[in-house]
């Protein structure tokens, strides 16, 4: 009997530490665990060492210094206005899938020298709006044609070229990748819900690939060869291109040029990151499983580190970036920061569960860090470095964050989550 005990409490005990680690594991989501202890640069001193204390100091010191950190050591000189834009409408379709949109195809050309680099724009807008709507824009990464499979929407073209033989989803890059990718975008739903939807493809700007910044829009830019750490990286010319169809968006009398969304997944949340860090037209930015680069910290070298980065993608940051392979430390900004420039606009920063590699709790961290800056506006922020429980939004102030239960992608449910949100912060109960 005593024997018998014995071995019941031995189970029990075993049991016990089980559910004690299953819980310490759970509460451990981006392998807190392991991250070493590390310093986070200063959000609010200056180079020269001043304390920024209003926000006139942050907007006219200590912002402009942290966008030229990013820009010099992490995503490279953003184009700035050295290439002519133009906007050609190619269609308008009043009566677009089956009369619950009007639909318009917008070229945007990139001109310098007489040489033109396209950018084919897609746009979205619920019919029978009666006033200018909200709007969200994104990139998308299979072309125009892959987000819903509707033979209105023309192939894009840049994406064809640039993966000849790429299959999407065992579609290859023609015709029949239409609606590949559709479930990363809801389109009627978020029509249906009074916001316009705007989607160009990446390759458009940038394909993909590590050609030393030639093909794209580097094709148009003569940065000297001599100068090129900071050169325009791959992810600063796919910001380059949000910045653009947010000048398209303010022409059009359709769109609420006051309420537009920038809005990227993974690498395209990287880029959605900066671009609405540097172009304050964007009135609310959201990040989802942007990660490393995007709105993980890098110095909690949890997931994917900027060694990993830069070696498997060295187009996507610029040359000085490399230089902080397994130096995390000595990068002179982290994430934060990036989102301590979207300040005082809202910002969301969505997380997955089984998304590691993203570091979920280092992207939470980030939104966390970025306190100081948004407190300079007067605005509450988070008040707990402790991640909130699963697939519970958590809103404070202007900040929004949310982890949910799956894996890396863009899901119907972060969707519901970004247009709640943004039905808060634009006041549209009533809509
Ligand atoms: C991964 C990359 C991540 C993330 C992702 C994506 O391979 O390591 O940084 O951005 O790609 O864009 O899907």
């Amino acid at each position: 009997m005593g024997e018998m005990n014995k071995k019941v409490n031995v189970i029990s005990c075993i049991f016990l530490l089980s559910i004690l680690s299953f819980n310490a594991q759970s509460q451990t989501i981006g392998v807190e665990a392991k991250a070493p202890a590390y310093k986070l640069p200063e959000m609010l001193i200056s180079s020269k060492g001043e304390k920024i204390q209003t926000p006139e100091d942050w907007i006219n010191i200590r912002r402009p210094e942290i966008i030229t950190l990013f820009g010099e050591y992490v995503y490279g000189r953003f184009p700035g206005t050295c290439l002519e834009k133009k906007f050609e409408t190619v269609k308008i379709d009043s009566n677009a899938l089956c009369g619950k949109a009007v639909q318009k195809n917008i070229v945007a050309c990139f001109i310098k020298d007489g040489d033109t680099i396209p950018m084919e724009l897609l746009i979205f807008i619920p019919a029978h709006a009666t006033k200018p709507v909200p709007l969200f824009v994104g990139m998308n990464f299979y072309g125009n044609q892959s987000i819903l499979p509707d033979p209105g929407i023309p192939v894009t073209k840049s994406y064809v070229l640039n993966n000849p033989e790429y299959h999407i989803f065992n579609h290859t890059a023609t015709e029949e990748s239409r609606g590949a990718d559709s479930s990363s975008w809801p389109v009627e739903r978020i029509l249906e819900r009074g916001y316009g939807l705007a989607t160009f493809c990446y390759d458009d700007l940038d394909p993909d690939f590590d050609d030393g910044f030639k093909n794209g829009i580097h094709s148009l830019l003569d940065y000297s060869e001599k100068n090129d750490s900071n050169e325009l990286s791959s992810i600063s010319a796919w910001a380059y291109g949000l910045t653009t169809a947010m000048d398209y968006f303010e022409t059009d009398e359709r769109i609420n040029k006051n309420q537009i969304v920038v809005i990227g997944h993974s690498r395209l949340g990287k880029a959605a990151l900066w671009a609405g860090a540097i172009d304050q037209r964007f009135a609310m930015v959201i990040s989802n499983n942007s990660g490393c680069g995007g709105a993980a910290l890098s110095r909690r070298i949890a997931g994917e580190t900027v060694k990993d980065i830069n070696t498997r993608f060295p187009h996507w940051f610029c040359k000085n970036f490399h230089d902080f392979n397994d130096k995390e430390n000595e990068i002179p900004v982290d994430q934060h920061m990036l989102i301590g420039l979207i300040a005082p606009r809202p910002v969301y920063v969505g997380s997955a569960e089984q998304d590691e590699w993203a570091d979920p709790y280092g992207e939470f961290l980030s939104l966390y860090h970025a306190g100081p800056a948004y407190t300079l506006f007067g605005l509450e922020i988070l008040e707990k470095d402790t991640l909130p429980e699963i697939n519970k939004p958590l809103w404070t102030g202007k900040m929004g964050y949310h982890i949910r239960t799956g894996g890396h992608a863009i899901t119907r449910f972060d969707w519901e989550k970004y247009l709640d949100f943004a039905d808060y912060h634009f006041d549209r109960k009533d809509k």
